[in-house]
């Protein structure tokens, strides 16, 4: 009897916990296949690969219960795996079988768009009065209200999917199914655990019962087009009303390090260089500081541990609990870097890259970002390139951390963070790595100019370019770049435009533009010049200089899609 939680073992269920925990409600969490037979409401989060998830519940004897408990009708709450699982497939691990309680496919989003989708988007609501409140159609005091997704793969919306269809977005020009509602059984590809307070929302409806009966009795209230092959149906992303455009998203950056008097503090480096006047700048504590960004509308928060490489992270108690402080007040995703490496302790014990990283998230992390290890990851990984068809060098062979951590957790669980900084060169042709002509000439004048990747925060360049690095890392599995730079770290003097569109191009999957952020106006003009998905910015927030609510009003007055303006 009563609310239990089925906890796969992948992704961030904690922040399900912390969702039920913020309203005081109890549950239990799924232990034994008999668990599921005796829920009276059952919640099935999860990120992560469709194969694994459904591995795992063939595995510990969950799926023909699961299947039995849906059947009857049970209240149930999917998200995001939780609702791809109850397809009968999905593209993202052919031949393996899905519950097959809804009669389709999970495709792989096949758009222009950078894949995965990750960000704020819109519902258009196809019926009314389910579990997720439908904006009333001629409320206008309901501003634009968003949902936090972040996925690869979708339901299309189609004849065999309507029956089930709550609501659809489009991402990229695809219309896909947002939310799906049988009676009780109720299922969201967005995460209501990470959208903030309208997500919370969800949690206390469904376990309060307060929405779900009303469902099937409603009426279509807008025509997303069906098709009946199961492909695409055809959509300009505008005027179908199938949801609209991906807000662009704002994340609040703290750096936090140990400061000389032994507190874990936020600082903040010029071209990162925390010190003042010989200490360690202190700019807050970093759970109260995450905390006001969440209520100001920080779209996500990022942790850079920024002098983990000296320590060993899992040894790094006070990291693990901010992290976990954090995530049961803050609602939006948070992503945590530093020192995200294979390692051995000083006793001799070896962790893994992926150990590390399942211990953020199992404290609450929803991404971790990856700096050093990923650059020598992609320099093994370029080297085994122009080895092919001779031996590999030694490890190339072995998965990078990055595809370790892909593979358990998603792609979109890993970004990789980039420390940049320029080196002019006289001619494209002086150097190996690829160049770029820029409008801001080097000292000496030359006017071409390559990214170098630093490691060690910047304490250390490697012989490898950025552009080079960063299609390395797509290749291996990362889901998002983090795009810093040396040189306009700290300087309030706006983005380097010239890097961020380089890299935007390189790749196709999200990139964040960080670096230099001084003004609310240098967030339009980044994403005007680069098509950057978000920008991310430390020292304007910190000293509150610039606001986070005045750089959404103003990307808003400019015509973005923000979340909250
Ligand atoms: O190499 O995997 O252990 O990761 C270390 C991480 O710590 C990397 O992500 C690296 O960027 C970060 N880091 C290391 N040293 C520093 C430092 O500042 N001394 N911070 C550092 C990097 C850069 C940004 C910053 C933006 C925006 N911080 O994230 O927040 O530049 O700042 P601004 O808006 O004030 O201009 P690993």
């Amino acid at each position: 009897m009563g609310l239990y939680v089925l906890d796969y073992g992948a992704g961030n269920v904690r922040s399900v916990f912390n969702a039920l925990g913020k309203f005081g409600f109890e549950y239990r969490i799924v232990e034994k296949p008999d668990d599921i037979l005796e829920a009276t409401q059952l919640i099935f989060p999860g990120v992560g690969a469709f194969g694994k998830a459904m591995e795992v519940l063939q595995k510990k004897g969950y799926a023909a219960p699961l299947k039995q408990y849906i059947d009857s009708g049970r209240p149930f709450l999917g998200i995001c795996i939780g609702l791809q699982c109850l397809c009968e497939g999905s593209e993202e691990s052919p031949g393996v079988e899905g519950l097959g309680i809804i009669k389709t496919t999970v495709r792989k989003f096949k758009t222009n768009a950078s894949v995965p989708q990750i960000g704020w988007n819109t519902l258009t609501f196809h019926r009314q009065g389910g579990l997720i409140p439908a904006p009333p159609p001629s409320s206008a005091s309901v501003k634009d209200p968003r949902y936090y997704f972040v996925h690869s793969f979708h339901l299309d919306v189609n004849e065999a999917t309507e029956p089930w269809l709550l609501a659809s977005s489009t991402y990229g020009g695809v219309p896909f199914v947002s939310a799906v509602q049988r009676g009780a059984v109720i299922a969201t590809q967005f995460h209501p655990e990470k959208s903030g307070s309208l997500g919370l929302e969800i949690f206390r409806a469904f376990v309060e019962g307060t929405a779900p009966a009303k469902i099937d009795s409603l009426t279509t209230l807008v025509d997303c087009p069906v098709t009946s092959s199961g492909g695409h149906a055809m959509n300009n992303g505008a005027g179908a009303g199938c949801g609209g455009e991906l807000a662009k998203r704002i994340i609040a950056c703290l750096d936090v390090r140990t400061n000389d008097e032994g507190d874990l503090v936020v600082t903040k480096g010029d071209q990162y260089d925390v010190r003042e006047e010989g200490s360690v700048r202190n700019l807050g504590k970093p759970v109260a500081l995450a905390q006001r960004y969440y209520e100001e509308g920080a779209d996500e928060v990022t942790f850079l541990n920024i002098t983990s490489f000296r320590n060993s992270p899992l040894a790094d108690l006070p990291m693990l609990q901010v992290l976990k402080r954090t995530s049961k007040e803050v609602f939006v995703p948070l992503t945590i870097g530093g020192g995200i490496r294979d390692f051995t302790d000083p006793d001799g014990t070896y962790h893994s890259a992926l150990e590390v990283a399942g211990e953020y998230f199992r404290s609450g992390a929803d991404k971790v970002s990856i700096g050093s290890d990923a650059v020598y990851a992609a320099e093994e990984y370029i080297q085994h390139q122009h080895h092919q068809g001779k031996p590999p060098p030694s490890k190339a062979s072995q998965p990078s951390s990055i595809a370790q951590i892909a593979e358990v957790y998603g792609s979109q669980a890993v970004v990789i963070s980039v420390d940049p900084r320029r080196v002019y060169v006289s001619s494209p042709g002086s150097t190996t790595h690829k160049t770029i002509e820029t409008k801001f000439p080097g000292p000496a004048g030359d006017r071409h100019v390559w990214y170098q990747c630093t490691v060690k925060g910047g304490r250390e360049g490697r012989d490898l370019g950025v552009y080079e690095l960063v299609r390395a890392c797509e290749a291996m599995g990362a889901g998002e770049i983090l795009l810093n730079c040396i040189d306009k770290d700290g300087t309030n003097s706006g983005f380097d435009l010239e890097l961020i569109a380089m890299v935007r191009e390189a790749v196709s999957i999200p990139v964040i533009a960080s670096s230099g952020a001084g003004r609310a106006e240098h967030f339009a003009e980044v994403f005007e010049a680069t098509g950057a998905e978000a920008a991310l910015a430390a020292g304007i927030f910190h000293r509150g200089e610039v606001g986070i609510g005045e750089v959404k009003r103003h990307l808003r007055d400019r015509g973005f899609g923000v979340r909250n303006a």
